[in-house]
Formats: structure tokens, sequence, C-alpha cells
């Protein structure tokens, strides 16, 4: 049964001030989703609409999922709030030990957070403070890289690498540098899976090094899989290069699995899947399968062990949100675990990979196609740009497939394919089916 939203005839004057979004435009010709279930949403006519992104790269098990619902309802019924500082509730300590249940060998902490921006900037100053403990306050410097994306807040913006999502808040944060982005169509396009060319950039942390001196960076970040600025796949052996380059120089390794942790490559998390372990691991999304806002930053026990040294009587981390480790966050978490582990979701992807990629590469022929890229359930087709309008030929993809029954997000002229971990073979054919319907009628 379709549900009807009451909505206004017209959005233009509306008070809401959408997020990165083209406000104007949308709210003249909006798409608006109702309501959802398994691998589809519904909007206020009742049109149903094929998820191609799991939402925003979260809702791994599919929407709506009766055993999350109901740990929700239950759990805000049953304690609405409980003060995280100072105080506890038995949720948060059993989700604490579920997350680390799952997570990577070795990462045995968990620090509550709301959402994946948060979680970046408490892994990066949980970085500077570990080394601040240890008597190397000298590490301040923090390494990003470019393309990458950490979330909007301050210090996850200054680490990013997307220069729009930069270039209007001016200085930022002092101290931060990048190194290259392992973007190269020239030798990489068209790779299946991690491309075979580029190890060697990661050694632009150690040009960093050297320029910098190495006693001064406290932490590198990068995401395993770059999603957000259009799926770049690291090259074969980079992470590990990345690693070793910051065991040499006592550089703390951040992975920002937000969106790579909870399945999305077949393995619990992408340090699993690439056999690389960072120090830090930031998550968020899929922890609770998008339903309640809530992130988490996982480390090794050398870590947390390192803040537990001082007075007992004294705050180890003086950092944390009035929402950190809410309860009906946890309540959510707790079902989403339950729903991971009694469908096999967190590895379900290894099953469906192949599938994927053919499905995505069989794209090549298409019109403007001028590279894919795919690792797990992750796709990217990246279109040439139409001359004098770069990013139209991605938007116009975008709206066409929302008319069509897909919902397809592009950045620019790429178009990213994350379903939810759920999806079916047939629904693999109709999401690309839709795209190269697309793509054949775009100019
Ligand atoms: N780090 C990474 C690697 C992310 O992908 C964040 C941090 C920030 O998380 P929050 O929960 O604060 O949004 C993200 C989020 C896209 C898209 O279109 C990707 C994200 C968010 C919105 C859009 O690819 N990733
Ligand atoms: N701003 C003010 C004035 C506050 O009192 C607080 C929290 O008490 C915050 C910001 C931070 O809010 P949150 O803990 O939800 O991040």
């Amino acid at each position: 049964m379709n549900v009807r939203a009451n909505i206004p005839t017209t959005l233009e004057n509306s008070a809401f001030f959408m997020p990165f979004s083209m406000n104007r435009q949308f709210k003249k010709a909006p798409r608006l989703l109702a309501r959802a279930e398994g691998m589809y949403y519904y909007t206020p006519e009742g049109r149903k609409i094929l998820d191609g992104t799991a939402g925003l790269w979260c809702v791994n098990a599919g929407h709506c999922r009766k055993k999350i619902v109901d740990a929700v309802a239950k759990g805000v019924a049953t304690l609405d709030f409980a003060p995280p500082f100072q105080m506890g509730h038995p949720l948060a300590f059993e989700f604490a030990e579920r997350v680390v249940e799952v997570a990577p060998e070795g990462m045995t902490r968990v620090f509550f957070t709301n959402s994946g921006s948060e979680s970046v900037d408490t892994a990066l100053k949980l970085a500077l403070a570990y080394h601040r403990v240890r008597g190397e306050g000298h590490r301040v410097r923090l390494i990003g890289r470019e393309k990458g994306y950490h979330g909007v807040n301050f210090g996850g913006t200054a680490v990013g690498g997307i220069v729009g999502n930069r270039k209007i808040f001016g200085a930022l944060v002092s101290g931060v540098d990048h190194i290259r982005h392992t973007h190269d169509p020239a030798k990489n396009a068209f790779s299946r899976g991690q491309p075979q060319h580029g190890a060697e950039l990661a050694d632009d942390l150690e040009r960093l090094c050297q320029l910098h001196d190495p006693s001064t960076i406290a932490a590198m970040i990068v995401e395993p899989v770059a999603c957000s600025a259009g799926v770049y796949v690291p090259p074969v052996g980079y992470l590990q290069r990345l690693r070793e380059i910051c065991d040499k120089h006592g550089i703390l390794l951040i992975f920002d699995e937000v969106i790579t942790a909870w399945g999305r490559l077949g393995k619990p998390f992408a340090s699993d899947y690439f056999g690389v372990m960072p120090d830090l691991i930031t998550t968020a999304k899929g922890i609770t399968n998008g339903t309640v806002p809530m992130g988490a930053v996982l480390m090794k026990e050398t870590l947390y062990q390192a803040f537990m040294t001082g007075p007992e009587n004294a705050i180890e981390m003086p950092h944390g949100y009035t929402y950190s480790s809410h309860p009906v966050a946890c309540a959510a978490g707790l079902g989403t675990m339950e729903v991971y582990e009694e469908e096999g979701l967190l590895t379900r992807v290894g099953e469906l990979a192949k599938y994927w990629e053919d499905a995505a590469h069989a794209m090549r022929d298409c019109p403007h196609v001028v590279d894919i890229r795919n690792i797990g359930l992750i796709a990217a087709i990246e279109l040439a740009p139409r001359p004098g309008a770069p990013g139209a030929r991605g938007l116009e993809t975008h709206i066409k497939a929302f008319e069509k029954g897909a919902y397809i997000r592009s950045t620019g002229d790429v178009l990213a394919f994350a379903p939810p971990l759920i999806i079916q073979k047939a629904e693999i054919d109709q999401l690309f089916g839709t795209a190269r319907e697309i793509l054949r009628s775009l100019a």
C-alpha cells in the first residue's frame, strides 16, 4: 500500500536550507521520497524508486528492516536519553562490545560520535592528544590526500582534498598538508578492482616527511577507497606502502571507513579486505543502517592505554558529544548488527562482486563513458563532460534516473553506484539497464 504525504504544492519559498544541494533548482522541481522498504524508495505519488546508493552509502541492510525498526521503537520508549558524561547506560557498553567483536583484529576500543564528520574530527583530536600524552607534543601536523572526503567539520574539511568543499571557508586549520591523489586514467582507465599502477604514489608521504620533518607529523588520514569524490580504488600495494612509511616515522595511520565499513567490500571493514591495519578507524553510516545518526572511532589497545596512565581522578579524554552513545542509536546499532549477522551481510558482497563488476563494465560501450571503476559493491561510471558544461551530464542522468524509477547519485560527471547489500542480480541488471537507457538518450 502506498501512503500519500501531504505536501504543499510548491516548495519554492520553503524555510529549509538544504545541505549540499542546489536549493533554487531543487525547490522548483523537487524529488521527494515519502517512504521506503527493502531495495526501494516510494515517492509521495507512490512511484517505486530502486535505491542505487543505499540512501547515501548507509542503508546496507535495505530500508525499514523490521528488527531495526522494532529495536529503535522499543529503545526510545524505554530510555529516551541518558547523559554520557560521568554517567552511563547498559546499551552503550553492550554495543561497544558488539562493534569491537566485528572490528578488525587489534581494534579493541571504541569512542562514539553522531556522524562521520564527528568521527573524523574526534580521530584527529585523539591522534594529537595521543602524541601529547606520550611526550611527543611536537607532532602537530595532519596529512590528508587530494580528492579525499572526510566530512564537513573543521578538521575533516581541512584534511579533505575536494577543492569545492574547501575554497569558500578560508584558512580552516593550520598545519595541514596533502599527498597526491591516486587517480591516473592514462594508465588505469577501466581497471577491474584495484588498479595495477600507482603504489609509488604513496611515496608522496615520504616527500612531505622530508619537507616538514617527520617528527612534526601526528597522523595521516585516508579513505581506503575514496568514495565521495568519485570512487578512486587504491592501486595494488599502495595502502601497504602508506602503512610502511607511517611505521617508519611514528605517524599514526587513520583509515576513514565511514563508507567502506559494514560489508561494502565483502568483508566487515576495508582494513580486513586489504589486509592493512591502521591505528584508528573512523566509521558511521552503516553502523545503524542509516536509521539513527551515529558514528564511532575504533582504536588499537596501545592508543587507549596511553590515555589511561594519568591519575584516576582525571578525565582522560576531554572530548565527547551530548549525544555520544545515545541510547536510541545504540539500540538501532544492536538491531543492525543482528540483521547483518543473521543474513551474512558483512560478507555477502564476496558472492556478488563478480556479477556486479561484469554488469558495471558492460556499460563501457555506452555513449560518453570515459572510465569505469569498481570494487566490492561500489562502481563509478565517469562521463566525458559536455563541452562548456561540466557536471551537466552527471546531473541530468541523476534526474532522468529518478523519473525512470532509480536513484543514481552523481558527483560532477561521475555516476556512483553503491546499493544496499541485499540487492538481487535482477535488480543489478535493472539499475545498470536504467543507466544505459539514459546514457543512450543523453546529449
Ligand atoms: N568520511 C567519509 C569517508 C565519508 O564518506 C564522511 C566522512 C562524513 O560523514 P557524515 O556522516 O558527517 O556525512 C563521509 C560521508 C557522496 C556523499 O555523495 C558521501 C558522504 C556524505 C554525503 C554524500 O558521496 N560521505
Ligand atoms: N554549543 C553549546 C552552547 C552547548 O551547550 C553545547 C553542548 O552542551 C554544544 C554547543 C555542543 O553540542 P553537542 O554536544 O550536541 O555537540
